[in-house]
């Protein structure tokens, strides 16, 4: 493990050294509830490889971790008959928003009009 991946925050979740409430895992990535949802099942995707965001991702990369966008989405909107859209965002850099240096994807569940959102 190199000292990056020790002292990341969202590596120590997957290696369950941070508890977080898990909505689809698998060896590839990791969803779960944001500890600050903007909507109520705000989750984030991440690649269990550390990559810091798109920038960093090769093509095999995209192909492997981005594939799970629909699937997690299509969960959430499953589990829950109340929400009747999701939003999909990613920060990539400091300058554009991005606070955890480890690649996420939020999925953002929308059930009304007047839902709160970032
Ligand atoms: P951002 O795209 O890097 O700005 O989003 C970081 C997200 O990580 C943000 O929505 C936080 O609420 C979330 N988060 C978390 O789920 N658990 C944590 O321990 C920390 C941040 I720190």
């Amino acid at each position: 493990m190199t000292e990056l991946e020790k002292d990341c925050l969202f590596c120590k979740i997957i290696r369950g050294e941070i508890p977080s409430y898990t909505v689809f895992e698998n060896d590839d990535v990791k969803a779960f509830l944001d500890i600050s949802q903007v909507t109520k099942g705000h989750t984030l995707i991440i690649p269990k490889k550390h990559l810091v965001n798109f920038f960093d991702y090769s093509q095999e990369d995209a192909a492997r971790f981005l594939q799970y966008i629909p699937v997690v989405a299509q969960a959430i909107k499953e589990s829950d008959p109340t929400i009747k859209g999701l939003n999909v965002e990613v920060n990539n850099g400091e300058i554009a928003g991005q606070v955890v240096m480890h690649s996420h994807i939020h999925l953002i569940p929308r059930r009304s009009e007047n839902d709160p959102i970032s």
